[in-house]
C-alpha cells in the first residue's frame, strides 16, 4: 500500500513540485483515501483521485490600481476553480502578501472536501491576491477591490462560481467587490456570499465559522460523554474566525485565555470575557490595530511578542489564524500541558507531524475541512436565501448550522470510528470523497 501511495504522490509531484502547501494537502488526503479506493471496485482503476488533484481551471491576472500617492501599483490576482462535480465552484478569496498558487491550490483542494461534507450542493474553489489590505487606506482597498473584480467578474456568477471572504477579505472588501460586479453586469445576484444583511447577506454568516468550530468541538466532547463547559481554551488569531470562536466559547461557559495576531499573542489568565472580546473586535475590525494594544486596557494580561499560544496550559486549542501554525513540537507541548481537544478553525493549521502526535496520543482532533465547514455552510444557506428571495431569522440559521455540524460529525464517525478512537481526519476524507467521486463517475470523463 505504501508503494501505491508513494507512486501516486510522485506522479502528482511531477506537475506540482514547486507547490509545497498543495503537496502537503494532497499527501494528507491520499494516505486515507488510497487504501479506501483500492478496496472499492467502483472507484479503483478510474484515476479518480488524480483527476481531483488537477484544477478544472485556474485564472491568473494582473491587478493594477493607484495608491493614495498617485503611484501605479501592480498585484497578481487568482481564481482556482478546482471541482464542480456537486455544484458551482464555491470558496473564499484571500488577500495577503503570502498568497501564491500553491497556497490557493491547497485551499481549493481542501474546499472541495469541506463543501462536500456540508451536505449542500457546492463545488470547490479559492482565489485571492498578493495584496495586503492591512497597511492600506479605505480608498486604496476600494480601488484595489474594484480593479480585482473588473477582471474576476467574467469568470464568476451565481450559477458558476461564488466567492466569499477569507484572510484579509471581510465585509468591507465583499461590499466593494459586490458593488463593482453589480455595476459591470447590471445584475443584482447572489454572486458573492458574506454580503451585508440589507443587501442579500445572511444573518449568522460572520459568526458561522467560529461558532461552527466550537459546535464541532462540543460534538466531539459530547460523543465521549463530556462537554466544553468549564474548559480552558487557547485560541490563535484575532480575525473573523477567532473572534466568533471566542464568543461561542464564552457563551457556552468555557474560559478563553489567549488570542493572537501575526505579531504575537496575549495571555489573559483571568479569561477574556464578553466585554474584553468586544474591545478586541473594535480594535481589530474598526481601528485595525495590533493585538498588543489589549494590554493598554487590560494591563494584567501578558503579551508574548512573535510567539504562538501553544505553550499555555489548556484543555482545548483552537488554531484560527493560518496554515502550518502548529508544529510537531507545539503539539507535543500542548499534549504535555493537558490539552485534550484540537479543533481547526483555520485551514491546515497543523503540520503533518502535529497531527501524528494528536493521533498517537488519542487527542480529539478535528481537521478544518470538518470543524470549520460552518462558514461555507452558511454561505450555502445565503445562496439558498438569495435564490428564494427570502431571509431566515438568526435562530433559524443558527439551528441549521448546528444541525449541519452534527451531520458532519456523524459522517466522520461513519468512516473514522475505530475501537477506542475516532480518526476524524480519515472519516472526513472518506465521507467527503464518496460524494464527489460518485458525482464525477456519474458525469463521465469530462
Ligand atoms: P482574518 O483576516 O479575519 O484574520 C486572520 C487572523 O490570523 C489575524 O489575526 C491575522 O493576524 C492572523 N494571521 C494571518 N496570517 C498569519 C500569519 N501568516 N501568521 C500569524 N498570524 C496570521 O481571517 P479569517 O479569520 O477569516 O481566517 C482565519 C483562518 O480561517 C484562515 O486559515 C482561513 O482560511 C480560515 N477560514 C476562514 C473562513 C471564513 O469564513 N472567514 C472559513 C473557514 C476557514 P494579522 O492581523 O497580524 O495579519
Ligand atoms: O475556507 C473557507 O471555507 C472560507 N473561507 C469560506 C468560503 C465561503 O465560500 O464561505
Amino acid at each position: 500500500m505504501n508503494k501505491i501511495i508513494s507512486d501516486f504522490l510522485k506522479e502528482i509531484d511531477k506537475r506540482n513540485s514547486h507547490e509545497p502547501e498543495f503537496m502537503q494537502a494532497v499527501r494528507e488526503v491520499s494516505e486515507d483515501l488510497i487504501p479506501y479506493i483500492v478496496s472499492q471496485d467502483i472507484y479503483h482503476g478510474k484515476n479518480i483521485l488524480m483527476r481531483m488533484c488537477e484544477p478544472e481551471r485556474v485564472v491568473m491576472f494582473r491587478v493594477n490600481w493607484i495608491d493614495d500617492k498617485g503611484e501605479i501599483r501592480v498585484n497578481r490576482g487568482y481564481r482556482v476553480e478546482m471541482n464542480s462535480a456537486i455544484g458551482p465552484y464555491k470558496g473564499g478569496l484571500r488577500f495577503h502578501p503570502t498568497v501564491n498558487l500553491s497556497i490557493l491550490k491547497f485551499l481549493a483542494f481542501e474546499q472541495v472536501f469541506k463543501n462536500s461534507l456540508t451536505t449542500l450542493p457546492m463545488g470547490g474553489g479559492k482565489g485571492g491576491a498578493d495584496f495586503d489590505p492591512r497597511d492600506k487606506s479605505d480608498g486604496e482597498v476600494m480601488r484595489f477591490c474594484q480593479s480585482f473584480m473588473t477582471e474576476l467578474f467574467r469568470h464568476i456568477g451565481p450559477n458558476t462560481d461564488i466567492p466569499a471572504g477569507d484572510i484579509g477579505v471581510g465585509g468591507r472588501e465583499i461590499g466593494y467587490m459586490f458593488g463593482q460586479y453589480k455595476r459591470l453586469k447590471n445584475e443584482f445576484t447572489g454572486v458573492l456570499t458574506g454580503k451585508g444583511v440589507s443587501w442579500g447577506g445572511s444573518l449568522i454568516r460572520p459568526e458561522a465559522t467560529g461558532y461552527g468550530t466550537v459546535y464541532f468541538a462540543e460534538d466531539m466532547f459530547n460523543h465521549e460523554g463530556k462537554s466544553i463547559i468549564g474548559k480552558t481554551v487557547t485560541i490563535s488569531g484575532s480575525g473573523n474566525v477567532a473572534q466568533y470562536a471566542a464568543e461561542k466559547c464564552i457563551q457556552l461557559g468555557a474560559t478563553v485565555i489567549s488570542m493572537s495576531d501575526s505579531s504575537g499573542f496575549i495571555h489573559d489568565k483571568e479569561g477574556i470575557d464578553e466585554e474584553k472580546l468586544s474591545f478586541i473586535m473594535d480594535l481589530k475590525n474598526n481601528k485595525r490595530k495590533r493585538i498588543s494594544e489589549y494590554l493598554k486596557k487590560y494591563p494584567n494580561a501578558k503579551f508574548e511578542k512573535g510567539k504562538r499560544p501553544w505553550s499555555l496550559e489548556c484543555d482545548v486549542a483552537l488554531p484560527c489564524a493560518t496554515q502550518n501554525e502548529v508544529s510537531e513540537s507545539d503539539a507535543k507541548l500542548l499534549i504535555k500541558n493537558g490539552c485534550k481537544c484540537v479543533a481547526e478553525g483555520a485551514n491546515m493549521p497543523c503540520e503533518s507531524g502535529a497531527i501524528k502526535q494528536f493521533k498517537l496520543n488519542k487527542i480529539l482532533y478535528a481537521p478544518g475541512k470538518a470543524s470549520n465547514a460552518g462558514g461555507v455552510a452558511v454561505s450555502g444557506l445565503e445562496m439558498a436565501q438569495n435564490s428564494l428571495r427570502y431571509s431566515w431569522t438568526r435562530e433559524e440559521v443558527d439551528q441549521k448550522l448546528k444541525e449541519i455540524m452534527i451531520n458532519i460529525h456523524k459522517s466522520c464517525l461513519e468512516y473514522g470510528k475505530g475501537k477506542d478512537f475516532v480518526d476524524y481526519n480519515k472519516g472526513a476524507n472518506i465521507s467527503a470523497f464518496i460524494k464527489v467521486a460518485d458525482a464525477m463517475l456519474a458525469q463521465g470523463v469530462v
